[in-house]
């Protein structure tokens, strides 16, 4: 199996009482999981379909890749851009970066929850490095794979289905998004991905 869930860098309390032990033990053990299930099968599948000499389902097939990598990819990213205690503000040069890209902090903030609230349906909210004009761009992610740019570097990512939130916010998906903000985001981690990805 090439792909493998990663294991949570924290308790599954441990965010409490911004998201709670269930949610993240349904968010991570089920649905995380299962995209990591299904990727892997796509995967056999299409190996099969290559011995058979038979590709007439590809066009599930390819589907399934994109839906199933992209989420894969984007949880693995979310867990990791959350810690206990997070949240405030970044330093040094992603808060550079911020503010030559937005204007300040408090306009990319702003941008950020507005693209995030106003996803339709399932989806996230992007923050990515762009490497074409070499600036962080903010995208919204339609279920995990559609309006992406190609050859972005997503750094920072907030999961809006509700699967990830419904439990404790029910309808109130702002207030989740505002929690992310206040009292999870991991800066530290945020800074490293965009240094990486430059
Ligand atoms: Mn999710």
């Amino acid at each position: 199996m090439p792909y493998t869930l990663p294991e949570l860098p924290y308790a599954y309390d441990a965010l409490e009482p911004f998201l709670n032990a269930e949610t993240m033990h349904l968010h991570h053990d089920k649905h995380h999981a299962a995209y990591v299930n299904a990727l892997n099968e796509a995967e056999q599948k299409i190996q099969a379909a290559q011995q058979a000499g038979d590709f007439s389902a590809l066009r599930a097939l390819c589907d399934a890749l994109a839906f199933n990598y992209s989420g894969h990819l984007l949880h693995s990213l979310f867990w990791t851009n959350m810690k206990p205690g997070g949240g405030g503000a970044p330093s040094g040069a992603l808060a550079e970066q911020i503010a030559k890209d937005f204007g300040s902090f408090e306009v990319f903030k702003a941008q950020f929850l507005a693209a995030t609230n106003l996803v339709q349906g399932s989806g996230w909210g992007i923050l990515a490095w762009e490497p074409v004009a070499q600036k962080l761009v903010i995208l919204q992610a339609e279920k995990h794979q559609n309006l992406a740019q190609w050859g972005v570097t997503p750094v920072l990512v907030l999961d809006v289905w509700e699967h990830a939130y419904y439990l404790q916010y029910q309808n109130r998906r702002p207030d989740f998004t505002a929690g992310f903000f206040a009292h999870a985001v991991n800066w530290e981690d945020v800074a490293q991905r965009l240094a990486a990805a430059r």
